[in-house]
């Protein structure tokens, strides 16, 4: 424990808004690695937290130490991620409002963790009615599960999110933890059939095939080896000393057991990951006519409980309309090929997507008594790689969102309050990334409608098309370039079929090839069909539900992310916000190295710096004169227990007759500004005592104000 030691506040301040008069970018890394060699990884900026993943196992996450923060004032203990946890809830539950903790930072900073952490300490610490709570426990289960099948080895992160999550936790009005739901987005399918060097495949499918059961990896006709299985070797390290995939095998059984999936279920998605690692050990040949055939159909008895003969001919024939007729047209060996991993992925992305609405089934809270929600965010972190495709443009753009929004509720939405509340003001200046999310999401001009353009010139259209489409329509803008835009030492750093893009977080070249292809996201219709067909649920389930109407275009892959995003941008703006921010310590994994210069370049990008110029020169809270003076009116015999003036003046009484001295608080327009926290904490100290006093009946409130 670090406050009650003095020695250790000596290495390091434990909020930045308390740190002298240095806001430079140098004096915040100094306090940061002070106290990340002291294993203090956690540091605030008001009630931001700021986390350094230290690539070590700490002390820090006993049960003993969730009691420790359960109810206790925010700055009063070191921070901690369940300080900020508590400070959500126990806000969430005095103002009966809904809250989300947005985690952001790059691969590998450690925001799955922060998210883990945050729902441990929900699901043991809040009061529980019954001990042995099953919703709570299935909330904690569902993460084994879905990591299993969404998260993979990158080269940046040895357990990196592939998908997005978005976890409501839901709360009743005692406080208990009730229920869950999950909103999952864009999950990297392409991952399935390939893996670029030093990559892994998802980790379920190496858990099944190196954990499973004799019994039934036999039923499931597979191999105990997962270097059998073309799909899981692409990268070629199938093997890696630091995960286990035999013990995680047995951690995710038991959990999918535990949520409510029975038998069949569990049976089926095993059915599932089997099929997929069969279809990519299909091979085709070419017949003397130029035609794909399989070489061997061995493999294909094992999928999905379809007709063997059906299957081949999905996997080698299009079904073409010619007016009434349908014709079949056979494939070459490298369409035969595409389709085979169209087919897979397809099978693999819904499958997920089964899970996860079979998950929130099982967290569902069927009681309509009120509820308010804590919502947790934990994406794939911004990542720039050797060669970057269309999931790493997706994945930036995600982050280039979250940053936006984080800035416009911060830097943006806090100085325009000040001015609109007449607080005397000097604007910190920040750089806005909305230019970047313009370039990639504006209507008509951006590179996603740019992208869908081109989609649609079928036969016409290819990744190179758009490319020129993209140097036509970008030309000058600051954020965009490419090897034809490009000055001449730029453009020896780029090849002709890049683009690169100027993110907040740092520059990414992107490769356009499979742009087009991956924005489709076609599979045929008669791959479909024969799906619909499966003997195996899921499968049935999953391919029944979809293209009810098969006329209508698909939405392209870029176009359903952007909504979704726009979408979470809604449901985030309407609930009150808290700040994880994680800080990457080093890109070689190494327990306790500090790279200054890697933190340095988050910390300026993430604008720490200017967010915590804001919070030093600002007003750590503010308040309606209402409902301030309501509150804590008990507090002054002027106001007790009325004030007949205006709301203003009877804050302006009240505070005078706290002895708040001129430098602490600010009046605006509407609301009463208050500069540090532990202003507000005295006073809330005071109303704890006095209610007491007066012996009222209300229920204990406490938090901020
Ligand atoms: V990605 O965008 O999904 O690729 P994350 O989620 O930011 O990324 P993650 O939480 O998976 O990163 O952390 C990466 C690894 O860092 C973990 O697997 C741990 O080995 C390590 N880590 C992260 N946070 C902590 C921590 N608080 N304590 C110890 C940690 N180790
Ligand atoms: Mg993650």
């Amino acid at each position: 424990m670090e406050g009650a030691l003095t020695a250790r506040d000596r290495v390091g301040i434990q909020d930045f808004v308390l740190l002298d008069t240095h806001t430079s970018e140098n004096a915040f890394l100094d306090n940061l690695k002070k106290r990340f060699n002291e294993d203090l990884i956690y540091t605030y900026i008001g009630t931001l937290l700021v986390s350094v993943n230290p690539y070590k196992q700490l002390d820090i996450y006993s049960k003993k130490q969730m009691d420790i923060y359960m109810g206790v004032n925010f700055f009063e203990l070191p921070p901690h991620i369940y300080a900020l946890a508590d400070n959500a809830y126990h806000t969430m539950l005095a103002e009966a409002n809904n809250h989300f903790i947005l985690i952001s930072g790059e691969s590998g900073a450690g925001k799955t963790e922060a998210s883990k952490k945050i729902l441990q300490y929900y699901a043991v610490s809040c009061p529980s009615v019954s001990p042995m709570d099953r919703v709570r426990d299935r909330m904690l289960l569902s993460n084994p599960v879905l990591e299993a099948f969404g998260n993979a080895k990158t080269l940046k992160n040895d357990n990196s999110s592939r998908f997005g999550k978005y976890m409501d936790i839901q709360f009743d009005i005692q406080g208990e933890a009730v229920g869950g739901h999950i909103l999952s987005y864009l999950l990297e399918k392409s991952r399935v059939v390939h893996q670029n060097q030093g990559e892994r495949n998802f980790h379920i499918f190496y858990q099944l095939v190196e954990g499973g059961e004799e019994d039934l990896l036999r039923q499931l006709g597979l191999e105990s080896n997962s270097q059998h299985y073309s799909y899981l070797v692409k990268g070629q390290c199938a093997n890696m000393t630091s995960v286990n995939d035999q013990n995680d095998w047995r951690t995710v059984r038991n959990a999918l057991s535990s949520i409510e999936f029975d038998n069949g279920d569990i049976q089926d998605l095993f059915g599932v990951i089997a099929s997929v690692l069969h279809l990519g050990n299909v091979q085709f040949e070419s017949d003397n006519k130029g035609n794909a055939k399989l070489n061997n159909s061995a493999e294909l008895r094992w999928l999905l409980g379809v007709s063997v003969q059906v299957l081949q001919e999905g996997l080698t024939y299009r079904k073409i309309e010619a007016n009434t007729d349908e014709v079949l047209s056979p494939f070459t060996v490298d369409y035969a090929t595409y389709a085979r991993d169209a087919l897979a992925k397809a099978i693999y992305g819904r499958a997920f997507t089964w899970l996860v609405n079979k998950i929130n089934e099982s967290m569902e809270n069927k009681d309509l008594s009120r509820k308010t929600v804590i919502g947790l965010l934990d994406i794939y972190g911004f990542e720039v790689f050797y060669v970057n495709s269309f999931e790493q443009f997706c994945i930036n753009y995600c982050n280039e969102k979250l940053q936006q929004l984080f800035i416009q509720l911060t830097l943006k939405s806090e100085q325009e309050e000040y001015e609109a509340e007449g607080i005397g003001w000097e604007p910190v200046q920040f750089f806005n990334n909305k230019i970047i999310c313009d370039l990639v999401e504006e209507k008509h001009r951006g590179i996603i409608s740019l992208l869908d353009e081109e989609c649609l010139r079928p036969g016409e259209a290819t990744d190179l098309t758009f490319l020129e489409r993209l140097e036509e329509k970008m030309g000058s803008h600051p954020h965009f370039v490419t090897h034809k835009l490009a000055d001449k030492t730029t453009r020896k750093t780029l090849e002709r079929g890049d683009f690169r893009l100027l993110h907040y977080a740092g520059e990414v070249t992107y490769c356009v090839v499979g742009f087009l292809d991956k924005n489709n996201d076609l599979l045929y219709r008669n791959i479909k069909d024969v799906m619909r067909e499966s003997k195996n649920a899921i499968v049935r389930e999953c391919f029944a539900s979809m293209e009810s109407d098969n006329r209508r275009r698909p939405e392209t892959v870029a176009s359903q992310f952007k909504s979704s995003l726009v979408g979470l941008t809604d449901i985030l703006m309407s609930k009150e916000p808290w700040y994880v921010r994680c800080l990457k310590s080093n890109e070689s994994k190494q327990p306790g190295r500090f790279d200054d210069s890697l933190v340095l370049h988050q910390v300026k990008y993430l604008g720490l710096t200017e967010h915590l110029r804001v919070r030093r020169a600002g007003f750590a809270y503010r308040r309606r004169y209402e409902v301030f003076l309501q509150r804590y009116k008990p507090l002054c015999p002027a106001t007790w227990p009325h004030w007949k003036g205006l709301p203003a003046d009877g804050v302006e009484v009240l505070v005078r007759h706290l002895g708040y001295q001129p430098d602490e608080y600010k009046m605006g327009r509407t609301k009463i500004f208050i500069r540090h926290p532990r202003t507000l904490f005295a006073t809330e100290d005071a109303f704890e005592i006095c209610k007491n006093d007066l012996g009222k009946d209300r229920p204990a409130e406490r938090g901020t104000v």
